[in-house]
Parts: structure tokens; C-alpha cells; sequence
């Protein structure tokens, strides 16, 4: 299987979850300003739509869409799901939220310039970030268990850092937590980047 990926960007939450799955993969990596792949060819010809994640599966069946992704890797290996008859709908759930109501509107705060409009974004992702931790059963989400979820939490954590968007103190915690897995470390690691947190 191939993984279409940018370091840092939110196909890092498919990076960490395919590690905690241990599938075999090769990573590949885009250019998203460009759509160029490193050795010079276009990914557009894979994901026409030109976005990461995909995943190119054994059988050629190209997959993207982080909901999607997220959820085909959790059915992939024990473990990786809520417990319970209505684990999976709880865990797309949660995907859809992060996806939709978190990661799109997020993006423009990389961007603007204007402070007002940066404000209200502002506003508007941190009751949401809020309401996610009022969702925590345990250490991660759901409980004990680290699902998809805790990884694309993890990285739009990361992103808040880097814009200086005020989350929830219990974050702190989570954090380090997943900081802690190796799935999170080799990640990190393989895409050039440090964890948040010193203790990790
Ligand atoms: N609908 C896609 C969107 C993914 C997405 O926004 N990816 C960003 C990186 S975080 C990207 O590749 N942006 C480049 C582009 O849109 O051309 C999904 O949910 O997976």
C-alpha cells in the first residue's frame, strides 16, 4: 500500500494511525503547493483532487478523504475502535466532527491577515475544542483506547500550538499521553518534526 502524505499537515493522523495498525506501507511525499511528488512527478494523476491523505490499496483502489481513511485502518487490525455495538458509529462520529467542524475551518487561520476575521475563527474552534474534552472518557476520547480520533485531536492540537490558540488545560495530559506512543514518536521522527512536550 502507498501513503500520499505532507509532514506535519493533517495526514499525520493517518501516519500515526497506520502505525498503530502496523500495515505495510510506502510513504510518499507531496508537494501540496505544487502537487509535485519528490521525484518530480504529479500527483494529481493519483488524487485529482490534489489533497493528502490517499492510500493507494494493494488492490489499486485509491482511498482519501481523512473520515474515510481513518476509519478503513481502524477495521484493519484489533483495538483501534470504541468498545461496544456502537463503537464505530461513535468513533465516525467524533471523525466527522474533527473533520468538518474543526480541520476545514482551521485552515484559514494559517492564513489570514485581517485580526478580526482571525478572531472570530478564533471563537468558533474553541468551544469546539472545548467540547471534545467535555467528551473524554479516560486518557484519550474514548477511554484507554487510542482510536483515529486521538490522532487527528493530536494533530489539530498541533496546529492550535502553532497559531497560539488557547485549548483546553486537560489537553496537556493528552498530549503527553500520546506523545508517549511509539506509533506518535516514530511518526515525529519520520516526518522531521518534535513532539510538544519535553516529557514525551
Ligand atoms: N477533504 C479532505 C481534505 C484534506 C486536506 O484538506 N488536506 C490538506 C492538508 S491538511 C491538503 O492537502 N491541502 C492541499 C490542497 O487542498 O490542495 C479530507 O478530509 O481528507
Amino acid at each position: 500500500m502507498e501513503f500520499y502524505h505532507a509532514p506535519g499537515s493533517c495526514s499525520q493522523a493517518t501516519h500515526i494511525l497506520l502505525r498503530e495498525a502496523k500495515l505495510d506501507f510506502r510513504p510518499c511525499k507531496v508537494d501540496i503547493l505544487s502537487r509535485a511528488l519528490e521525484d518530480g512527478s504529479d500527483y494529481a494523476q493519483t488524487n485529482p483532487n490534489g489533497y493528502v491523505p490517499a492510500l493507494v490499496l494493494d488492490d489499486g483502489m485509491v482511498l482519501t478523504e481523512n473520515v474515510a481513511i481513518l476509519d478503513w485502518i481502524a477495521t484493519q487490525s484489533a483495538g483501534l475502535l470504541p468498545e461496544g455495538t456502537m463503537g464505530r458509529t461513535r468513533h465516525l462520529q467524533m471523525l466527522g466532527f474533527i473533520s468538518t467542524e474543526i480541520h476545514k475551518p482551521f485552515i484559514p487561520l494559517f492564513f489570514l491577515e485581517d485580526e478580526a476575521e482571525s478572531g472570530c475563527l478564533r471563537e468558533i474552534l474553541g468551544p469546539r475544542f472545548r467540547w471534545i474534552g467535555s467528551n473524554f472518557e479516560g486518557d484519550y476520547i474514548f477511554g484507554d483506547r487510542f482510536t483515529g480520533a486521538d490522532a487527528f485531536l493530536y494533530v489539530m492540537l498541533r496546529w492550535a500550538g502553532m497559531v497560539g490558540l488557547e485549548t483546553p488545560d486537560m489537553f496537556e495530559a493528552f498530549i503527553e499521553q500520546a506523545e508517549r506512543r511509539q506509533s506518535v514518536r516514530s511518526v515525529l521522527a519520520a516526518e522531521g518534526m518534535k513532539p510538544l512536550r519535553r516529557a514525551a
